[in-house]
């Protein structure tokens, strides 16, 4: 009897696959093709159980829809840039880039020991100067286009990392990486002028309705947050500026009592220029651009603020209103400036209270008792307009309308429409990232690098700092140059691009990715956008999704596209915990892959993590789990040892002639084909392993069952050949090396990967009774066996005649039968 080896057969048949090349894609216009693919990994070190989650499940979908006959591009690469490579080599004194591709390497040898259907040919790095000119390329055309630009901004900066955080990369005020308290500074960035897109961002979430998760749509939708509503202007008392608002409740303007700006707000000087409030409002907006934003302004910050002792007036009642300053109030939202409705908005209702303001209410709702006695909160519910001039009576949504209208005709406002999202930061102070092309002349000014002239390496013969500062202001040789313009002395750029820049367009990238005298080959990309299937983490579901998808958009206006969206479906798979927990090495609760494919191999590895959970929930790690799985193989391999000697290849799903065959063997056969139903079902349309994983191991069960009947005649035989043929079949795309070997000895001389998937055969779905329940008044009191062809009218008068459920009816009236086909009879006696 022979052993199962699992690491000896699954390197001989990754060495037969990559020998064969058999997962090398070519466009053909021809066949249909099919890209899948996976969130690509940084190169932190070595894979985790959260890569093999992700891989395994795009790797069961490529061999899956490859056997369907589809043309598939499964292609990898590493997203290669970014800080922790900087941090690791300073620590280990060792430069980003060799510890870079060090990692690279060992985690490429890593995905070849799971056996992954991946096109290497493909493979790219981020990091390689050979991908990030084109991105080079494309920023030099986005900033012809107005789609990129310099402006001067506060950022949150963490001291010890010496680099400008993004929002969602400050937690609580801290640094997400180090936790050092963040600060604020200013500095001149480049932007992404992505808020050119918000529309369409919004608006084409609806095309996504089938194909990505509404958790996601809805995150997105929130992130991009748009608001409709007006912007409204307050003419200072005694001076001649105005105080422009945005707000999304026009209706309340005749109950705006004062006015709140936020600390950075330009006119702020201004106003208080010579008062006696001038000392207070400068140190309180002094201690507010200390105080890092999103502390700030979260909910349950105390609001405060102080008086500027300047006024302006609410333009429909003529009254002058306090100016306040307020830490509430975000510059980058809207104007900067906020009429106050502290009647009805709460953040202002708490601001009117904490200083003694007036509380003045313009909305009731219908119930008009609701809030006598005054009120205990902020009433932002509908209503209809009170204290409103002629507006009095009208219900708060015409009101909207209605005033915004008025204050159009008189100059004083308009419609306005306002977005959550901000243009997009892509300049990071570090070394390890895509140089910026730009090049800054004593004369010129900042100035784009020729397209020629691409790209702007990024030195890799310098030594980083010990403090984490980039070494790239100093590096003389790399910052001195002329100006593309007017041929002067200039000095580079020093900042790095974002590494969301990088992810944002590495999908197109395979399509092409070894070309090196343009980004894409449009008749590749054509060909093989969109990307079919998407997998990835939820923790991606709003940054780098959402850049993929403004990329996708701007390189198509740009002219390299034609298409708008980069993802047709996606599939966020859940995350892999142990004891309840993520995996992380801070918990110490990691399982290390390699000590999985040791001990058990790939296939066991892979089985267990698409057996334990559906791919979109988290997978709780479960040694128990593990060695159940990889009994299962076990079982598989001894199940074919016994079989062997009666096996021949006479193909999964073989046509068998009814004549020929026994009860046993029908019976068989039709498991076998319902198996394959069930199987291909679930992996097209739900992705569910898990039960089809189930499914294989009871047809395994079946055939062992059968085993002994069948094993004695001819016919018996060939229906166990092709019911062990469709199990290993219906198991490849999940544990594939050990499917291929027991494939192989069954006497099959093309392996399994290059085999098509089968069709199940009706006609073996075919039975010859089935057994039916009987229920009176809804409580099972028997079972028949009917012939599965049986008529409704049979089926009626047998289950009647049944003599339990005779006994139950007795002299009873029976008003009604009835009959579920294939499943149940109910009697309704009364
Ligand atoms: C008056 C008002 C009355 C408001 C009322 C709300 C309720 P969304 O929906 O998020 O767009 N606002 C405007 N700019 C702001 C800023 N820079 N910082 C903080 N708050 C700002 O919110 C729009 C509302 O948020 C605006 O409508 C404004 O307050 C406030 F009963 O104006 B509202
Ligand atoms: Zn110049």
């Amino acid at each position: 009897m022979s052993q199962y080896h699992a690491v000896q057969i699954e390197q001989k048949w990754q060495e037969r696959w990559e020998k064969d090349n058999l997962f090398a894609a070519r466009a053909d216009t021809e066949q249909e093709k099919y890209y899948v693919l996976e969130m690509f990994p940084y190169p932190s070190g070595r894979i985790h159980m959260g890569h093999v989650r992700v891989y395994t499940i795009g790797d069961v979908i490529a061999r899956f829809k490859w056997m369907k006959g589809y043309n598939v591009l499964h292609p990898m690469g590493w997203d290669a840039f970014g800080l922790p490579a900087e941090n690791a080599a300073i620590k280990n004194n060792t430069h980003p880039a060799k510890w870079t591709y060090a990692n690279i390497d060992e985690m490429r040898s890593q995905l070849k020991r799971l056996g992954y259907s991946l096109d290497w040919d493909r493979e790219l790095a981020t990091c390689d100067p050979s991908y990030y000119r084109w991105e080079q390329l494309f920023f030099l055309k986005l900033w012809d286009k107005g789609l990129v630009y310099r402006k001067q901004a506060p950022v949150n900066w963490c001291p010890d990392c010496q680099t400008v955080l993004a929002n969602e990369q400050v937690e609580d005020g801290e640094c997400w990486r180090c936790g050092s308290m963040v600060e604020n500074k200013e500095l001149a960035q480049w932007f992404v002028r992505i808020t050119a897109y918000a529309d369409e961002l919004l608006d084409d979430l609806k095309t996504l309705r089938s194909g990505w998760p509404e958790r996601v749509r809805i995150m997105q939708e929130n992130w991009i947050g748009r608001s409709l509503g007006a912007e409204i202007d307050f003419p200072v008392q005694g001076g001649d500026e105005n105080i422009r608002v945005f707000t999304t409740r026009p209706d309340t303007l005749y109950g705006a009592t004062f006015m709140s700006l936020a600390p950075e707000y330009p006119l702020i000087e201004e106003l208080v220029r010579g008062k006696p409030q001038e000392e207070e409002v400068t140190a309180f907006v002094r201690r507010m651009q200390a105080t890092d934003r999103s502390v700030r302004t979260a909910e349950d910050t105390e609001k405060e603020g102080v008086f500027t002792g300047a006024y302006c007036i609410n333009p429909v009642t003529g009254e002058p209103i306090p100016v306040y300053v307020a830490n509430f109030v975000l510059m980058e939202y809207g104007t900067g400036a906020v009429m106050a409705v502290p009647a009805h908005d709460q953040r202002d209702f708490e601001f009117a209270g904490k200083y003694g303001l007036e509380i003045r209410e313009v909305i009731k709702p219908a119930d008009q008792e609701e809030h006598e006695g005054g009120l205990q909160a902020a009433y932002a519910g509908p209503g209809y307009l009170v204290q409103s001039g002629e507006f009095s009576g009208l219900d708060h949504e015409t009101a909207k309308t209605r005033i915004t209208e008025h204050l159009a005709e008189k100059g004083l406002g308009e419609k306005a429409v306002n977005y959550r999202l901000r243009d997009w930061n892509i300049s990071r102070q570090r070394y390890w990232g895509a140089p910026i092309p730009v090049v800054y002349c004593e004369k010129c000014g900042a100035v784009p690098v020729r397209e020629d002239d691409l790209p702007v390496v990024l030195p890799t013969g310098v030594q980083t700092r010990p403090d984490g500062r980039s070494p790239l202001p100093e590096t003389e040789d790399f910052v001195q140059t002329t100006c593309p313009a007017c041929g002067g002395p200039a000095r580079r750029e020093t900042d790095t691009m974002d590494t969301f820049v990088e992810s944002s367009w590495y999908f197109a990238r395979y399509t092409s990715a070894k070309l090196d005298n343009a980004p894409f080959d449009p008749r590749e990309l054509s060909y093989w956008m969109p990307v079919d299937q998407y997998i990835g983490g939820i923790e991606h579901a709003i940054l780098h999704l959402l850049y993929a998808r403004f990329f996708t958009k701007a390189l198509r206006d740009l002219g390299y596209l034609e298409h708008s969206e980069p993802f047709a479906n996606l599939l966020t798979q859940g995350m892999v915990l142990k004891d309840g927990a993520k995996m992380s090495k801070s918990k110490g609760n990691i399982v290390d892959p390699n000590e999985m494919l040791d001990r058990f191999g790939a296939d066991t590895t892979r089985l267990f993590t698409l057996f334990a959970a559906p791919p979109e929930k988290d997978l709780d790690w479960n040694d128990q789990g593990v060695e159940g799985a990889h009994r299962f193989l076990h079982r598989m391999w001894r199940l074919h040892d016994q079989l062997s000697p009666l096996l021949t290849p006479i193909g999964p799903c073989a046509r068998l002639e009814d004549g020929e065959l026994s009860t046993t063997g029908r019976d068989l056969r039709r498991k076998e084909h319902e198996s394959l139903l069930k199987i291909s079902r679930d992996l097209e349309q739900e992705f569910q392993f898990n039960t089809c994983i189930a499914a294989v191991m009871e047809l395994t069960n079946a055939v062992s069952a059968a085993y002994d009947e069948l094993s004695r005649t001819e016919s018996g035989r060939k229906v166990l050949s092709s019911a062990w043929s469709t199990a290993l079949l219906c198991l490849y795309p999940m544990t594939p090396h050990i499917c291929e070997e027991l494939w192989a000895m069954t006497g099959y001389d093309h392996c399994l990967a290059a085999r098509s998937w089968p069709e199940h055969d009706p006609q073996a779905l075919h039975k010859d009774e089935v057994t039916i329940v009987v229920q009176v008044n809804g409580k099972l009191r028997g079972r028949i066996s009917v012939p599965a062809q049986a008529e409704q009218e049979d089926i009626k008068a047998l289950a009647l005649d049944n003599e339990n459920v005779q006994r139950h009816i007795q002299d009873k009236e029976v008003k009604k039968v009835i009959v579920v086909p294939e499943k149940l009879v109910n009697v309704v006696v009364g």
